[in-house]
């Protein structure tokens, strides 16, 4: 048979364990190691929210053997699954090098999270290209999915449901507000004309509009802690604006993430979540894609069309 042509599914990687957070933090920081008390810092987020286990590896594992599932129906023996993580091993290039190994010449790249920011998918997808090279692997880049159909499905779903359990917690008629989300990015992309923030608006509405939503809002959250200045408004300053402005709920929808993670299991869950306490503002999350079959399909359908479109 014709070897395979490789899928490089790439996503953002976690520590192996609570001893191994130092030196992912480190490999974050391009190599920098973090102060003593950044690191604790680091550490008691994780501590609050995964306590030894860290849930970004394995469901990065099950969306790579759902991806790997989806493409066997849709194509059988065309392509094989390979993950590459970006702070954490297996590295990004730990998967490059699995493909050469297994003899794989042609390949396609795709990022665990559907927006194209140069400092987000275009680091990862620069990395891949780069080893790919050095192997002789072809290497076609999947830049973004934002919005495909099957996955905006997939979110309307989620904020409808959340949003009916919202309105029954907070009693009829009273005020509420979709806060859609994604991670903050240094001010300066906007320089670059960087299309983040337009692909995340552009989500945000066809969401809002299938849903059937019309009060939401976008905003920003887990900018970096660093001294240049970030994208806001934060969500923390978002849900003090929208309690003073009256409303009563906030539905959070952390699009720019596709699975539980710290960024969403502590930003949200427990520092939003808190804030929200704190302002008498009730504060719902939806449930993340995870292996949701429309997500699954929007990734291979997506893959499939590069490889077309490629090889
Ligand atoms: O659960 C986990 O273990 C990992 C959760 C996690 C995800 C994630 C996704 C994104 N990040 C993005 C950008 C940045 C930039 C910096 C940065 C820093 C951190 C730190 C941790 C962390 N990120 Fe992350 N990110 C996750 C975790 N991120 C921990 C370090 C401590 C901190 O600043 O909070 C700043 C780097 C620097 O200091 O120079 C920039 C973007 C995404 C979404 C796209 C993607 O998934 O790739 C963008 C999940």
């Amino acid at each position: 048979a014709d070897p395979k042509i490789g899928v490089l599914v790439m996503s953002y990687g976690t520590p192996e364990s609570m001893d191994g957070i130092e030196e992912y933090y480190t490999h974050i920081r391009r190599g920098h190691a973090p102060t003593p008390e950044q690191l604790a810092e680091l550490t008691s987020r994780y501590d609050a929210v995964v306590g030894g286990v860290f849930p970004l590896r394995e469901n990065t594992n099950r969306q790579a053997e759902g991806l790997q599932a989806a493409l066997d129906a849709a194509a059988p023996g065309r392509y094989a699954v390979y993950q590459g993580l970006k702070h954490a091993r297996p590295y990004i290039e730990d998967g490059v090098d699995a493909m050469g190994a297994d003899g794989v010449r042609q390949a396609i790249g795709i990022v665990l999270a559907p927006h194209y920011s140069s400092m987000s998918v275009g680091s990862y997808m620069t990395r891949a290209r780069e080893r790919a090279e050095e192997r002789g692997i072809a290497f076609q880049a999947v830049e973004s999915y934002h919005l495909h159909p099957k996955l905006i499905e997939a979110l309307v779903k989620r904020v409808r449901d959340a949003y009916a359990e919202l309105a029954a917690s907070t009693g009829a008629g009273k005020p509420l507000k979709v806060l859609f989300s994604a991670h903050s990015l240094p001010v300066r992309i906007r320089e670059i004309g960087d299309p983040y923030e337009e692909q995340l608006l552009a989500t945000s509405s066809a969401v809002a509009e299938g849903a059937g939503v019309s009060d939401w809002q976008f905003t920003w959250q887990s900018a970096g802690r660093t001294r240049e200045p970030w994208l806001g408004p934060d969500i923390l300053e978002t849900l003090k604006e929208t309690a003073e402005a009256g409303y009563a709920g906030v539905l959070s929808a952390p699009i720019g993430f596709v699975s539980e993670h710290l960024e969403v299991l502590y930003d949200i869950d427990i520092e939003a979540q808190a804030e929200a306490k704190r302002l008498g503002i009730k504060l719902v999350r939806i449930d993340m894609l995870g292996t949701d079959s429309l997500y699954m399909e929007t990734l291979a359908e997506t893959v499939e069309q590069a490889g077309r479109a490629a090889f």
